[in-house]
């Protein structure tokens, strides 16, 4: 599908003169454009075999988005959908993909802090989108991936997938399963104390990763946060936990080398101290859980590049064969980690809590 072409149903300011893929995201397929009067717009394929209704996402983000631009007074602190000439906030071109596009908003994302402020900064960004958010009706949000954190269930597809071994790469990842299975009890505590309303549902990004989550070029606070196809109701401690997962660990998402992939305390920290300052409604029961969010987080995002090595590759994009199989021991190898640390996490959420809400 020609660009230019794309782009022509599209509400834009100018017409585009070039183009480049942009990001690091898994999932969909983004291009960055700019157009003969200087405007700069991100393009989005969206995936279908991940997001089974584009229509009912978008109007998932319209909605969100334009609530937290009445919230904001900088306009950069909200993502803006651009319209089609028809007035939709997609374009289903004739192949019957679907594409969006969004003002391209100045600034910056990282892979890996580069400090502890940058960090900071992110667990201030997640941790006031949730804010902002605290009172969105949840139930008018489609939920664009059924059970997405929903680890008893991650567990139910797992087996499903050993059972049936559809490419035959069981064999040599029978240690790893082996693994995530022993976790099995553990990783459904957090679903279960959602049942029982122990823990509250809220509107939750469900994508915490620093890469998700821009910074102003001069100042480097953090302006907002992107990638907004998974927001919907959830627990808090998801959010904090996948960031956690992303960037408080030693070493990248798919590290070869295992030895390097551990749980910086530190960073840990850092997020902590950003997120419990911004995200001023969660209870204490839910700042209890923060540590417990870390650990199940990475275990049900382990637990899924398992899954999908098994099934051979359908879901995460891979750049060579062995990829999905790298990142789920990565993931597990910080699992590890994070259960030999759970006393230090938790005794470091305290500290926190008590120095931000001073009791
Ligand atoms: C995917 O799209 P991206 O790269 O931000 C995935 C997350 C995983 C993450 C692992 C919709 O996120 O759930 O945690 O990869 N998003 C979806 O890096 O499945
Ligand atoms: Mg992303």
């Amino acid at each position: 599908m020609q660009i230019k072409q794309l782009a022509s149903h599209f509400q834009l300011d100018g017409t585009p003169i070039s183009w480049r893929e942009f990001g690091h995201g898994h999932i969909n397929s983004t291009i960055r454009v700019t157009t003969d009067t200087g405007a700069e717009y991100i393009l989005q394929k969206i995936n279908k075999y991940v997001f089974r209704d584009p229509i009912r996402l978008m109007s998932n983000v319209v909605a969100v988005t334009d609530y937290i631009r009445t919230r904001v007074e900088d306009p950069r602190m909200a993502l803006h959908v651009i319209m089609t000439k028809k007035g939709r906030s997609y374009y289903r071109d004739s192949e019957g993909e679907f594409w969006r596009v969004y003002d391209f908003l100045q600034g910056f994302c990282l892979d890996a802090p580069e400090s502890d402020e940058d960090f900071y900064q992110s667990g201030v960004a997640f941790g006031r989108f949730q804010d902002m958010l605290a009172d969105f009706p949840a139930e008018t949000l489609y939920e664009t991936i059924p059970e997405f954190h929903n680890t008893i269930d991650r567990y139910r597809q797992l087996k499903e997938s050993v059972e049936t071994d559809p490419v035959g790469r069981l064999d040599s990842v029978r240690d790893e399963v082996n693994f995530v299975l022993a976790h099995e009890e553990l990783g459904g505590t957090l679903q279960k104390m959602r049942i029982s309303g122990e823990l509250p549902l809220r509107v939750t990004h469900n994508d915490t990763k620093l890469n998700n989550v821009m910074l102003d070029r001069k100042t480097r606070k953090a302006t907002c946060v992107l990638d907004l196809d998974t927001v919907m109701p959830g627990l808090s401690a998801h959010d904090f936990g996948d960031s956690i997962r992303f960037g408080a660990a030693t070493a990248a998402e798919d590290e070869q080398d295992l030895s390097k992939m551990s749980l910086d305390l530190h960073m840990f920290e850092v997020y902590t101290k950003g997120f419990l300052e911004a995200a001023t409604a969660l209870t204490d029961k839910e700042v209890e859980m923060l540590p417990m969010g870390a650990l199940i987080m990475t275990l049900e995002v382990g637990l899924r590049f398992l899954k999908d090595y098994i099934d051979g590759d359908l879901y995460f994009k891979t750049a060579y064969p062995e990829h999905n199989l790298v990142r789920a021991r990565t993931q597990l190898k910080l699992v590890a980690d994070m259960e030999a640390k759970m006393d230090d996490m938790k005794r470091i959420v305290e500290k926190v809590r008590k120095s931000v809400r001073g009791k």
